[in-house]
């Protein structure tokens, strides 16, 4: 049988990776070539991306798929939502573009000066309100450093760029345009209006590509330097999350998906739009998806408690890793503390553990002594959040979810799934960890021509994950 091969990128919180994927017309097969730490840099009292250095990655990675001497039928590039970077007249990147955990945006919506167009902004674009998000990110670049946006020509969203240096084609992908809170969501496409009334340049913004093109090719520059020949790159779901997303198994509306990395995202996929009292009360968000679906989801605040709780025993000392956490969490000598993510404690504490202590002896329920209640609480709390959350999407959509597919790095915590189908109530089914990677490489094979459509690709996905897959309940 022909094989076909392709290259996905997926930059994560903690590293970015490159995997080959090998599709035989049945199944994919997904190899990791290369990984490398994505570390952002603290420079002065500002977080950056390191941009240069992920890019010379980038480069490495296509190196090492080119000494496989195979032929790469296409790359797909996807990071997380909302970044950007700006370049001026003569395409030099302005600034090493702003990590969304950057402090200049904290507050930015309670002191936004203009109410209504808050309004205004959910119901045209239907986007969840986070600080970070791009148009408040552009909003303080207007306000405190506005000669950046006078001499930018050109705004690209983090894959964008990335695409952009290895093609010199512009262009803003769909899904990740969809979270700077500036799309139109039923036009899908920018919302000039919004755009004009908060004076950001409309002409920076680039024409939306749809997920499922090709963007172009490698430059005779990288083909040169990397060894690889004129392969297309493509235009994927460049979001995490909508790779995430269109690379989990789900067969019907009445399955839920639950993307456990970084950040816990919980929701349903929806043919439209759904922007309605409902939605805002419950700061529920409306992401451009793969073939122009609605990812309507929440954002929750998940495992970056347990990273950061990591983060604070190993400096303190303590050689723990995730397994260890998770095991002691599951054998709690206190089962019932619990924490609420939300508390503003949990933002950005230097320390997570004396964190968590902290609340729960705030809240009147004594002081956890030990890593395992401590871990626990943050699980209690982490899957409290899943249930209200799906229980406001039950409310939103009007009809029961059946059950919950997990995918992401999180499954490989058992008792995080365990825990999920206990407090929810709900069947829960695992796989893939790498549903981004997945995601990623069947909207290239669409794009290629290899595979029809969305549905058929997540049957190849099940296909290739079957002995991965596996089943909670309560
Ligand atoms: P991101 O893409 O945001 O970097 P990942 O999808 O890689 O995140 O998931 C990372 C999370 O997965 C970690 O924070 C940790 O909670 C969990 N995790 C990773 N490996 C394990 C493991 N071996 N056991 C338990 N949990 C794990
Ligand atoms: C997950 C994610 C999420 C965004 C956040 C910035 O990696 O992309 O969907 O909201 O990071």
């Amino acid at each position: 049988k022909d094989i076909v091969y392709n290259l996905a990128f997926d930059f994560g919180a903690s590293s970015g990776r490159l995997m080959l994927s090998a599709f035989d017309g049945e199944k994919i097969t997904i190899e990791e070539i290369y990984r490398f730490p994505n570390e952002p840099v603290k420079l002065g009292q500002s977080f950056y991306w390191d941009f240069l250095r992920l890019f010379h990655e980038l480069k490495n990675g296509l190196k090492i798929a080119s000494k496989r001497k195979i032929k790469i039928s296409g790359i797909g590039i996807d990071t997380w939502g909302v970044d950007y970077g700006l370049l001026d007249k003569n395409d030099q990147l302005i600034s090493n573009p702003f990590h969304y955990r950057d402090k200049r945006t904290d507050g930015i919506i309670k002191d936004f000066e203009n109410m209504a167009l808050l309004e205004e902004i959910y119901n045209v674009t239907g986007i969840q309100f986070m600080e970070f998000n791009t148009i408040f990110q552009l909003y303080c670049d207007y306000k405190k450093r506005p000669e950046l946006l006078d001499n930018a020509k050109t705004l690209l969203f983090i894959p964008d760029l990335f695409n952009f240096y290895l093609t010199n084609e512009k262009y803003n992908e769909y899904t990740v345009a969809s979270t700077s809170q500036m799309l139109d969501a039923n036009k899908k496409d920018w919302a000039n209006d919004l755009i004009e009334k908060l004076n950001l340049p409309e002409g920076i913004f680039q024409k939306i590509l749809m997920p499922g093109n090709t963007i172009g090719y490698l430059t005779k520059e990288i083909q040169e330097e990397t060894g690889l020949s004129e392969v297309p790159v493509i235009s994927v779901g460049s979001h995490d999350t909508a790779s995430a997303v269109a690379g989990t198994p789900i067969e019907n509306g009445s399955s839920a998906y639950l993307i456990c990395g970084t950040w816990s995202l919980l929701g349903v996929e929806s043919e439209k739009p759904i922007i309605n009292e409902n939605t805002k009360k419950y700061n529920f968000t409306n992401e451009g998806g793969v073939e122009g679906l609605i990812r309507l989801l929440k954002n929750i605040n998940g495992l970056w408690i347990i990273q950061q709780l990591k983060q604070s025993w190993n400096s303190n000392g303590i050689k723990i890793g995730f397994p260890e956490i998770s095991q002691m969490a599951s054998k709690a000598e206190h089962e019932e503390f619990i924490i609420n993510p939300d508390d503003k404690l949990f933002i950005a504490p230097d320390d997570m553990a004396e964190a968590i202590r902290q609340y729960c002896t705030k809240t009147g329920q004594g002081l956890p002594q030990n890593i395992g209640d401590i871990a626990r609480a943050a699980y209690n709390g982490i899957v409290e959040q899943y249930k209200n959350c799906l229980n406001n999407l039950e409310d939103i959509v009007g009809q029961e979810i059946d059950n919950i597919h997990m995918v992401g790095g999180g499954i490989q915590d058992k008792f995080l799934c365990k825990l999920t189908a206990d407090v929810t109530g709900k069947k829960v089914i695992t796989g893939p960890v790498e549903a981004s990677i997945y995601g990623n490489v069947i909207v290239q094979l669409m794009a290629l021509g290899y595979i029809k459509d969305l549905r058929e690709g997540r049957k190849i996905i099940k296909n290739s994950i079957e002995n991965d897959e596996e089943m909670f309940a309560k």
